[in-house]
């Protein structure tokens, strides 16, 4: 199985990928601002990626549950930069978290190689049209709903089947728009239009996915289902988050995407050592 993001290609079976978050938006719940200006959210790739990253997620705009959406200008104005100076110096695959299609151009003409769409739920033959055109990578979350709207009265018959379902049927639209499905992976999104058993049950019986043949990519890190099977803030949510993390890898996940990139490769990769000698 291939993952193919315009110069980069992705070889399956392998180790885990980790993809690191770099957040460029002032209020993102996780990192609080801290990497608001570009230099310091240079910097800070650069160290996830020295830390093992092989893809590093750059975002501009918040999608915590209730946040507002920025304008294209203002995604811009934060992203860009950040791009073009990592895409000189980087070794590791560069990818947009974006929804809108003018920023997905942009990000990829300044360097990026991967499209994170987590609104890949909605009708964007628009976004399929940039990614087809650059042929870039594209990350095809699940969502129910909207940022705006998805917490607030999430409802499935069935999550697993209601994911798969979403998968078979976005990667159908996908092709018919000039995406191979050689360019995507796919994502459950957990925390995205989720109550507590529906991300449970997503991580649970995760296997269920690779009937696809796509990489499955996962975001759990520091996650607020964390908070509440166990309790905990948002600050204390590491050591679940890698548990989280090696749970995936162990079943059937390709790529998991992280802010703690040094633990995540640390954890993953003994697992792996553990699980190849069985
Ligand atoms: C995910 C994501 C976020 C995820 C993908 C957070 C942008 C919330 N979560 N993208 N983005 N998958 N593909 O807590 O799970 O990091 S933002």
């Amino acid at each position: 199985m291939r993952w193919i993001a315009r110069d980069v290609t992705f070889e399956f079976p392998r180790s885990m990928v980790v993809m690191g978050i770099v957040n460029t938006t002032p209020n993102s719940f996780a990192d609080g601002g801290r990497f608001l200006d570009t230099d310091s959210a240079v910097d800070h790739a650069l160290r996830l990626a020295a830390e093992g990253a092989e893809i590093i997620d750059i975002g501009g705009e918040s999608t915590r549950p209730g946040s507002e959406p920025v304008s294209a200008e203002e995604e811009l104005r934060r992203v860009i930069p950040v791009i073009e100076r990592l895409a000189k110096r980087c070794g590791a695959a560069l990818s947009i978290d974006t929804q809108k299609p003018a920023v997905a151009k942009a990000a990829l003409n300044a360097g990026a190689s991967i499209v994170n769409d987590i609104a890949a739920n909605r009708e964007s033959p628009e976004m399929w049209q940039v990614v087809a055109e650059a042929k870039a990578g594209y990350v095809c979350m699940h969502m129910q709903g909207t940022p705006q709207t998805m917490q607030a009265e999430p409802h499935y018959d069935d999550v697993l089947r209601e994911v798969d379902g979403f998968f078979a049927e976005r990667l159908g639209a996908l092709t018919e728009h000039g995406v191979s499905a050689e360019q995507v992976a796919l994502d459950p999104g957990i925390g995205f239009g989720k109550r507590l058993k529906h991300n449970i049950k997503l991580l649970s019986g995760l296997k269920r996915f690779n009937v696809a043949e796509r990489p499955l990519l996962v975001g759990v890190s520091r996650k607020s289902f964390i908070g509440k099977q166990l309790g905990t803030p948002t600050s204390e949510r590491l050591p679940a988050s890698l548990a989280c993390a090696v749970w995936s890898a162990l079943n059937g996940a390709q790529i998991v995407r992280v802010h703690d990139v040094a633990e995540t490769v640390q954890a993953v990769r003994m697992a792996e050592a553990l699980s190849d000698n069985r």
